[in-house]
């Protein structure tokens, strides 16, 4: 994991965008993003993810393999994910493989780019503007955690602007809406 303030250049969504700003755990957390490192073997993996589960009351869960092959309407399914949205419920993707970027907006709107690869599992809050792309291997297998039943309806900018989860956030982290 690795993350930064993005570079806004034109270059493919899938490229690094690496502006050489990092930004520390510490400023991830402020925004309400949970980092954690899953570095045991598989069954280990699987043991810290039913803890983090039971400790937030998550009951279900599926596996998402995203490349052009393996996921049906895979180019259709590429352009909801990188537009920009928020979900009503907060995000736990576990990566099982491969690698890609969840880019989160800070408390001054910047895109921060996180790198998330295998062992990497992120907690992305409610109501945080958010988007996902894969990187150049066009690869990545998730674990998606959920509350309840799945449930990822995105919310695009600017329709939710004005939304409670994302007025909450906002509030939260002590940026102006
Ligand atoms: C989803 O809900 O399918 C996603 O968040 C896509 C990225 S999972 C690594």
């Amino acid at each position: 994991m690795r993350s930064y303030l993005y570079d806004n250049s034109d270059a493919d969504q899938r490229e690094l965008h690496d502006s050489g700003v990092a930004v520390s755990l510490e400023k991830l957390r402020e925004l309400g993003v949970e980092y954690r490192r899953l570095d045991g073997n598989v069954s280990e993996n699987l043991a810290a993810v039913d803890q983090l589960c039971q400790e937030r009351s998550y009951k279900n869960r599926d596996e998402i393999n995203i490349s052009p092959s393996l996921l049906p309407e895979y180019e259709k399914k590429i352009k909801i994910f990188f537009t920009e949205h928020i979900h009503e419920d907060e995000e736990i993707r576990f990566i099982l493989e491969g690698a890609g970027f969840f880019d989160v907006r800070d408390k001054e709107d910047r895109w921060v780019r996180i790198l998330v690869e295998q062992g990497d599992l992120l907690i992305v809050p409610a109501g945080i503007y958010h988007r996902f792309t894969l990187d150049t291997s066009n690869y990545i297998k998730a674990m998606r955690l959920f509350k309840e039943d799945p449930k990822w309806t995105p919310i695009n900018r600017p329709d939710a602007d004005k939304n409670q989860h994302h007025l909450a956030h906002l509030q939260l982290i002590g940026a102006s809406s």
